[in-house]
C-alpha cells in the first residue's frame, strides 16, 4: 500500500455559494435550456442531439436516468427525455478521457485530492488498468492478465465466501444473470446491491403483506386515479418523467396530495414539457394539500389520518371502507383497527408538526376516493422505521380496496435504470429457494444456500477480513455507502478490490492492495459480438421488460460490454465449468434462453422482448391475487411510530440529492429548484432552531453525528434558513455521508437511514 495520504472524502472547500430566487414551477424552458447547455459542453451538439432523439425510443436505448417507464402508445421526442436524463447521457458520452497516459501523469493520491464533481469530469475511462501494491499509479494491463489476476486471486481463498460481488442498478438483465450465475457457480450468495440501501424497505414490506415485492400500478393507472399521494420523493429532480403521469391525473379531474419535510418544487406545479406552449407562464397546479411532515413523522401522520377514517367509517358504515375487499381478500383487520384505537390524535399531532386542521383536508379527501396510488421513494426507505412506513401506507390502500383495481395500488418509484431487473435476474444475497433449484437444474451444479452478505454486512467482512476481494458491477461503493471512513478502510483491507465501469470515481482510489478498473461499453453504445450487433434488456419500475440497443461508436476499442466482462472472469477463475461462457457472449439471445428457461415470466422471451414496447411480468398483487403471502391473504400489519428522542440542540438529518447530480455522479454545483447555485456542502435548517442555537445565515458549521456513544465529523457546511420543519435539517449525498453510522439501519430491511441521522451543528 502506497504511504502516500488517500482521501475517501471530497475537500472541505467551499466553491463560492450564490442565490437565485427558488422557481415556482419545474421543467419548463429552464430545463430544456440546462439539459441542452449540458449535452453541448460534455457531448457536442450534433451528435448530443441525434442521442436525444434515441432516448427513451422504441428502437433505441433506455435512459440511464431512472427508471420511469416509457408510455405504452405514442412517444414523443422531447416528452420521453427530461433535463436529467439528458444530463445523464451527456454523463455518459462525453468527450473526455481517462486513459492509460492520463493515469501515467495523475497519481491516485492526488486524485482523491479532488471533489467527486471534478474526479467525474475526467471522463470515460478507455483501458483496463491496474494499480499494484506499494504504488500510486494505475496502469494499462491486457484483459487476459486482468481476468487471470481475478481468477488467481479468487481461486486462493479459503472461501468462496471471502469474496464480495456489488452490484450497481445499471447493469442489463443479460449481464446481471450472467453476473449471478458466475458468482453462484463459484459458491457464494455475496451479491449485494445498491437495492440494501435504496428500495430494500419497499420489497420488504410489500412481499409481507402483499405477497410482491414490487409495485402494482402501472402507467395509465394514472390516467384512472382519483387521488394520488406522493410521500419522501421528489419527482421533479429525480424522476421528472413522473410530472407528466401525475399531470393526466390532474387533468381528469384527480387530486394530489403530498406528503414531505419540503415544499419541493416539482410536485407544487409544473410546466409540460410536450407542449411547448406551457413551458413558460406559471404551470399547471400539482398539490392539491401539502402535508411538512417532521422527518420520520409519517408513520404518526399516518395513524392520524386512519384514525380518522375510521370515525369516518364509524359514523357513516360502509361508506369509507371497501368491506367487500377487505372481507375478501385481507387478514389482520380486527387485529388493526383495535390497534388504531390506542392512539391519541393529540398525542400524534407533536411527531408530524402539521397543523391538525390540513391533515383533517387530507382526511377528507382520502375518505371520498375510492381509487388511489401512493407513490413513495428515499423519503419512506431510508429510516430505522422505514419498513413500517411502507407497511402503514399498505394498510390505508386495503381499507380502501385500493390494490389491484384500475387507478389504483403502490407504487415505489425505483432508481436506478435496471434496479428491478437486476433483482429479477437474481442479484440479491437471499435468493429465494425456488430460484436456486431452477439454476441447479439448469446448470448441473450445486447452488450455495447460506445467505449472502448485503452492503451493510459487507462492509463489517471487509473490515474484520473475512472477506478479502471486492467487485463491483458499475456503482461507487465508496461514495455510495454509509460511513465513509469506515467504508474507505474495509475496501482498503482487501487483497484485490475490482470495478467494473464507465467512468472514473472516487471508488477506483480508495482500493485493495491490488486493484484492477475494467471500463465497459455505456447504455449508449453500439454492442457488436461475433454473431452481431447485440442488444441488452432491461425491466422498469412498473415490470414492463424492453430492449435497450446503443447506437454510438464506442469510444474506444478497448472497451468490452458486461456481459463480455463477466464471461471472462467467469472464465478465469472457475475451475470445472463445463457451461461455454464465450459461446454465450456471441449472441445474447443465448443468455436469454437460459433466463427463459429459469425465471418464470420470461417465457418466449427472444420473440416479446423484440416487439415494441417490451412485454409486462406477471404480478399478483396487480391481479389482486395475495396467495403469495404466508397467511395467503393481503395481510394488515401492527406498526410503532418513530421512537427518536432529541437532546437538546439535536437536529434529525436528511441527506438528499441536488437537483444536479446523480447519486454520486456530480453533474455540476448547483441545486435550481432549491435556489442554491455553486455550492454543495449547505446545511438547510428551520430559522427558528436557527435562531435559538445563535446561528445566522451563511455561518460556517461542523456538523457531528451522535449514534449510540459513537461521534462522527463533517466539518465546513454553510447554514441555510429554509422552509423545513422545526428540528429537521438537510444536507447532501455522498459529501454527509461520512455521519452516516455504518449500524444504523432500518429493522428488518437492513438499509442505512440516511435519511435519519441525528445531528449537532456547531459553529466554526
Ligand atoms: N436526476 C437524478 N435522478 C435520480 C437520482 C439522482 O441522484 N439524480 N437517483 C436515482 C435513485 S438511485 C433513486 S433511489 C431515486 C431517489 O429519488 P428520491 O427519493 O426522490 O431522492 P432523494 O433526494 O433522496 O429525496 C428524498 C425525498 O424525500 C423527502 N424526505 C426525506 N425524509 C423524509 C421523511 O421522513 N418523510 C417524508 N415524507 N419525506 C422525506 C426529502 O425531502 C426528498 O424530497 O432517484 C433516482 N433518479
Ligand atoms: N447518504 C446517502 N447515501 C445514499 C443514498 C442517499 O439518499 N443518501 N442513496 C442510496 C441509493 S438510493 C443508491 S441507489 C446508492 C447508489 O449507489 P451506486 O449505484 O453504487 O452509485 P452511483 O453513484 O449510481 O454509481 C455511479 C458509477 O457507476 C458507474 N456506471 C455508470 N453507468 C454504468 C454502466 O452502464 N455500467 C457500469 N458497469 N458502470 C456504470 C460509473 O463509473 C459511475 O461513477 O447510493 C445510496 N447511498
Ligand atoms: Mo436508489
Amino acid at each position: 500500500m502506497s504511504t502516500k495520504k488517500i482521501h475517501a472524502q471530497p475537500p472541505e472547500k467551499l466553491t463560492g455559494i450564490e442565490f437565485k430566487k427558488i422557481p415556482s414551477s419545474a421543467v419548463g424552458y429552464k430545463a430544456i435550456k440546462s439539459a441542452i447547455t449540458h449535452i453541448k459542453e460534455e457531448v457536442g451538439l450534433v451528435k448530443g442531439i441525434g442521442l436525444l432523439a434515441k432516448l427513451n425510443q422504441k428502437n433505441g436505448f433506455d435512459c440511464p436516468g431512472c427508471a420511469w417507464p416509457d408510455p405504452d402508445e405514442k412517444r414523443a421526442f422531447l416528452a420521453e427525455y427530461c433535463e436529467n436524463g439528458a444530463k445523464a447521457v451527456a454523463e455518459e458520452a462525453t468527450k473526455n478521457r481517462v486513459s492509460p497516459l492520463f493515469f501515467a501523469t495523475h497519481s491516485i493520491s492526488k486524485l482523491s485530492e479532488l471533489s467527486d464533481y471534478e474526479i467525474g469530469k475526467k471522463g470515460r475511462i478507455t483501458h483496463p488498468v491496474v494499480v499494484y501494491e506499494g504504488r500510486d499509479h494505475y496502469e494499462e494491463i491486457s484483459w487476459e492478465d486482468a481476468f487471470n489476476m481475478i481468477g488467481k486471486e479468487l481461486k486462493s481463498l479459503t472461501s468462496p465466501d471471502e469474496a464480495i460481488f456489488y452490484t450497481s442498478g445499471r447493469t442489463s438483465n443479460e449481464a446481471a444473470f450472467l453476473y449471478q450465475l458466475f458468482v453462484r457457480k463459484f459458491g457464494t450468495n455475496n451479491l449485494p446491491d445498491c437495492s440494501n440501501m435504496c428500495h430494500e424497505s419497499s420489497g420488504t414490506a410489500l412481499t409481507e403483506t402483499l405477497g410482491i415485492g414490487k409495485g402494482s400500478v402501472t402507467l395509465d393507472d394514472f390516467n384512472h386515479a382519483e387521488l394520488v399521494i406522493v410521500m419522501g420523493q421528489n419527482p421533479g429532480t429525480n424522476h421528472p418523467r413522473m410530472l407528466s403521469a401525475l399531470g393526466e391525473t390532474k387533468k381528469r379531474g384527480g387530486k394530489i396530495i403530498t406528503i414531505n419535510p419540503l415544499p419541493e418544487v416539482g410536485l407544487m406545479r409544473y410546466n409540460d414539457p410536450q407542449n411547448p406552449i406551457k413551458w413558460i407562464g406559471k404551470g399547471q397546479k400539482l398539490t392539491d394539500v401539502f402535508l411538512q411532515v417532521k422527518i420520520n413523522g409519517d408513520v404518526a401522520l399516518l395513524k392520524i389520518i386512519l384514525k380518522l377514517l375510521w370515525q369516518k367509517e364509524q359514523e357513516t358504515p360502509g361508506a369509507i371502507f371497501d368491506h367487500e375487499f377487505i372481507k375478501t381478500n385481507t387478514t389482520g383487520y380486527e387485529d388493526f383497527i383495535t390497534d388504531v384505537e390506542t392512539y391519541s390524535i393529540e398525542k400524534l399531532i407533536p411527531q408530524t408538526g402539521i397543523d391538525f386542521k390540513i391533515i383533517e383536508e387530507a382526511a377528507t379527501l382520502i375518505a371520498q376516493k375510492k381509487k388511489i396510488i401512493i407513490c413513495w421513494a428515499m423519503g419512506l426507505t431510508q429510516h430505522k422505521n422505514s419498513v413500517d412506513n411502507i407497511r402503514e401506507l399498505v394498510n390505508l390502500l386495503l381499507l380502501k380496496g385500493s390494490i389491484g383495481k384500475q387507478g389504483a395500488g403502490t407504487c415505489p418509484v425505483r432508481g436506478h435504470s435496471n434496479v428491478q431487473g437486476d433483482r429479477t435476474m437474481g442479484i440479491w444475497e437471499k435468493p429465494k429457494e425456488d430460484f436456486l433449484d431452477n439454476l441447479e437444474k439448469e446448470f448441473n451444479f450445486k447452488a450455495p444456500r447460506n445467505h449472502g452478505y448485503d452492503v451493510v454486512d459487507a462492509i463489517e467482512a471487509m473490515h474484520q477480513r473475512k472477506a478479502r476481494v471486492f467487485i463491483g458491477m458499475g456503482g461507487n461503493f465508496l461514495s455510495a455507502s454509509p460511513d465513509t471512513e469506515y467504508t474507505a478502510k474495509a475496501l482498503q483491507n482487501c487483497d484485490l478490490t475490482v470495478h467494473v465501469s464507465t467512468k472514473l470515481n472516487r471508488s477506483h482510489l480508495i482500493h485493495g492492495k491490488k486493484a484492477l478498473i475494467l471500463p465497459c461499453l455505456g447504455r449508449s453504445e453500439k454492442d457488436v459480438q461475433e454473431k452481431g450487433i447485440q442488444f441488452v434488456s432491461v425491466e422498469n419500475s412498473m415490470g414492463v421488460v424492453h430492449a435497450s440497443s446503443g447506437h454510438l461508436a464506442p469510444l474506444s476499442e478497448s472497451l468490452l460490454s458486461e456481459p463480455a466482462i463477466v464471461a471472462g472472469m467467469a472464465k478465469a477463475s472457475l475451475s470445472n465449468t463445463t457451461l461455454n461462457w464465450a459461446e454465450l457472449i456471441k449472441d445474447y439471445d443465448g443468455i436469454r434462453d437460459k433466463i427463459e428457461a429459469t425465471i418464470p415470466g420470461f417465457e418466449n422471451y427472444n420473440n416479446r422482448v423484440r416487439e415494441k414496447g417490451g412485454f409486462y411480468l406477471p404480478n399478483t398483487a396487480r391481479n389482486k391475487d395475495f396467495s403469495p403471502t404466508l397467511t395467503g391473504k393481503a395481510n394488515f400489519t401492527i406498526n410503532a411510530v418513530s421512537d427518536i428522542v432529541l437532546q437538546k440542540n439535536q437536529l434529525i438529518m436528511m441527506t438528499i440529492r441536488t437537483h444536479d447530480q446523480y447519486n454520486t455522479t456530480i453533474y455540476g454545483l448547483d441545486d435550481r429548484y432549491r435556489g442554491i447555485i455553486n455550492e454543495r456542502r449547505v446545511i438547510f435548517m428551520n430559522p427558528t432552531d436557527m435562531k435559538e442555537q445563535g446561528l445566522e445565515k451563511l455561518d460556517t458549521v461542523d456538523l457531528i453525528s451522535h449514534f449510540n456513544q459513537e461521534q462522527r465529523i463533517a466539518k465546513s457546511f454553510l447554514v441555510i434558513p429554509y422552509s423545513i420543519p422545526k428540528q429537521c435539517s438537510a444536507t447532501y449525498f455522498p459529501e454527509a455521508n461520512v455521519l452516516v453510522p455504518l449500524q444504523s439501519k432500518a429493522r428488518i430491511s437492513n438499509t442505512p437511514t440516511s435519511k435519519t441521522i441525528i445531528i449537532t451543528v456547531h459553529k466554526k
